[in-house]
């Protein structure tokens, strides 16, 4: 399904950069948060969120996970993602009980990957789960794809387990993970080619395959993501300062292919979260 308008998904933290390698990476709340106002005043409208502890090693520790939705909620319209992928050592207990924190969405991903040296485990009882869980929680779950496998893991979970909360299929196609599939048009459209009918979906290229990635996705149709969890050099030679220049950048190229940013409030309602801002927040 295509769009006049284009989602911009920042992923601004991620569970596998060091601060110390990344200065811009926003690690605390207050950090998080300025980010989050900086990139949705430059064009994104969904925040995909990872969070750190004191010392910014990467957590799911429910009650900062709780803070940071409530402060991204007073702060900014953006949709508030959380990550239940997390890091690639969390137990999955723990990457269910995210959903407590009652974010708008949060990811599912649909297969284990190898992920550089390390494995990303998503085997499918665990997909079951927490996808039942985004059903009886009102999280509208967005369905993370590193591999064509995991197309047709999300064909079969929809298909035994019915529409996920809010009616809508959303995907992004995450490219370039050393072990997932290539950040290459090729195997963009051959994912896109197999997605459920009606999905709408994004796409990330990691590292050098953010531009061709995202390039892609807008000639095929698709929305972006862009952030620091997945790309920490923004030119040859040339690190990242912060999210909103990644984000800026994606704004640039959507306009330019004439599909500019959709608004915080299109991409609720694109995505049909389930509205549980306070009166009084943003949007
Ligand atoms: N950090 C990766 C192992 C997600 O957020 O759901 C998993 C990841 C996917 O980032
Ligand atoms: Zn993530």
């Amino acid at each position: 399904m295509s769009s006049d308008r284009t989602l911009i998904t920042v992923a601004p933290t991620g569970a596998e950069t060091a601060k110390a390698d990344a200065p811009g990476l926003p690690v605390t709340l207050d950090e998080l948060v300025a980010a989050a106002e900086a990139c949705e005043r430059a064009g994104a409208g969904l925040v995909h969120v990872h969070i750190r502890d004191a010392q910014a090693r990467p957590t799911l520790d429910l009650a900062r996970l709780r803070d940071t939705v409530a402060a991204l909620r007073e702060r900014t319209s953006l949709v508030v993602q959380l990550s239940t992928g997390g890091a690639v050592t969390d137990p999955f207990e723990d990457r269910l009980r995210v959903l407590d924190a009652e974010p708008d969405s949060c990811s599912l991903t649909c297969g284990t990957v190898n992920f550089g040296d390390d494995v990303f485990a998503n085997p499918w009882p665990f997909m079951v789960e927490l996808y039942q869980r985004t059903q009886a929680q009102e999280v509208v779950p967005e369905f993370e794809l590193f591999d064509l496998g995991h197309v047709t893991a999300l064909n079969r979970l929809l298909d035994k387990h019915g529409a996920p909360y809010g009616g809508r299929v959303h995907c992004d196609l995450v490219m370039g993970v050393p072990g997932g599939m290539p950040g290459t048009a090729a195997a963009l459209v051959a994912a896109v080619q197999a997605l459920p009918a009606g999905a709408t979906w994004s796409a990330t290229g990691v590292g050098r395959t953010t531009l061709p990635v995202a390039l892609a996705a807008l000639s095929a149709g698709g929305h972006l993501r862009v952030g620091m969890e997945d790309t920490l050099t923004f030119a040859k030679g040339q690190p990242v300062t912060d999210n909103a220049q990644l984000v800026a950048r994606a704004a640039e190229l959507a306009t330019l292919a004439q599909r500019p940013p959709m608004t915080t409030g299109e991409a609720q309602a694109m995505l049909n979260v389930k509205d549980r801002r306070p009166a009084h927040a943003a949007g």
